[in-house]
């Protein structure tokens, strides 16, 4: 029987993921931690314990005594953060995808999923339906450490095969947690400013267009790639992964079909770099051909599902 451990299950992702993962395998299975104690009312479903992924005799232990099968790592420093504070992003970053990967090795974990993010590409890269393969130089933090991170985990699954798999994320947008220091979070944001009747300043041009996923379908890819077999994971540093793109311009005027009267600046700030080293469009056909990835919403469909759901969501 699998047993769960996800590390960062109180970010953007893991509020919703540790939840499908109880379902598929029993609350009784997964076990929810992060840093704050204060996320402990957001688990009332499973087991929720406290864990500093840097604490690596913690981390040990809490595998070893709890005999865990299966680790989603989604603790990490984002983009714009980690361009503030560049050391503490690299440090949290690597360390604890590399204490991550040394359990699975030293306990022959059965899987490990540790997502990856278009921030690996960078202004060289072909930007119109960037390939799985091409030039990445990234000029962020954040975006050298998950490359570097997707290096590792390739070198683990080769030297020791260790079974980690892992995706490309774009910018991923839920209703169900507040945006955490990424430069796609302007797409979160925006829904809550428009229910809440207040304009919104936008910290990217109008015209910056960008790859993006409703968070249902960042849901459904993790546990499809963790649920294929292993030889149809072929790709072992992380695969790209696309469902839409759109610009500021783009998401308000979805918006505005039903709240009209919502206004919008723009006032792009430090992010705006960030995001132009990004690509404007993604091409994941490999994901597409290997595991049978498609997605189900497009920009309309989840403006209507976030704008009907936000107003009853009680954080
Ligand atoms: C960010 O904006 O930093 C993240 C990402 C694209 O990985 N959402």
């Amino acid at each position: 029987m699998e047993k769960i451990l996800v590390i960062g299950a109180a970010g953007q992702l893991g509020s919703e993921l540790t939840k499908s993962l109880a379902d598929q395998f029993g609350a009784e299975q997964v076990i929810a931690t992060d840093l704050n104690e204060s996320a402990r009312s957001k688990f009332d479903f499973c087991r929720f314990q406290v864990l500093d992924v840097m604490n690596k005799e913690g981390l040990r232990n809490l595998v070893k005594e709890e005999k865990i099968t299966q680790i989603y790592h989604l603790a990490a420093v984002l983009s714009a953060v980690g361009e503030k504070k560049p050391l503490f992003a690299w440090e949290l970053n690597m360390d604890s995808l590399l204490h991550v990967l040394e359990l699975a090795k030293e306990f022959n974990l059965n899987k490990v999923y540790w997502p990856s993010s278009i921030a690996v590409f960078g202004p060289n890269t072909p930007k119109i339906n960037t390939p799985q393969y091409c030039v990445k130089e990234p000029n962020t933090v954040y975006g050298i450490s998950k490359q570097a991170g997707e290096r590792w985990c390739e070198y683990y699954f080769q030297k020791y095969n260790v079974d980690v798999r892992s995706l490309r994320y774009p910018g991923l947008i839920g209703y169900k947690s507040l945006p955490g220091g990424g430069t796609t979070d302007y797409a979160v944001d925006i829904y809550h400013k428009a229910l809440a009747g207040e304009k919104f300043d936008c910290f990217l041009r109008e015209d910056s267009s960008l790859p993006m996923m409703y968070m249902p379908d960042a849901i459904k890819s993790t546990l499809d790639l963790m649920n294929a077999p292993r030889q149809a994971v072929k790709i072992r540093s992380s695969y790209n992964l696309a469902a839409m793109n759109f610009t500021p311009a783009e998401i308000y005027q979805s918006i505005l079909k039903y709240i009209p009267d919502f206004k919008i600046e723009y006032h792009p700030d430090f992010r705006q770099a960030i995001a132009d080293s990004w690509p404007d469009s993604i091409d994941d056909s490999c994901a597409r051909k290997d595991w049978g990835w498609k997605h189900d919403y497009d920009l309309d469909a989840m403006t209507q599902d976030i704008l009907e759901n936000l107003p009853n969501f009680k954080f």
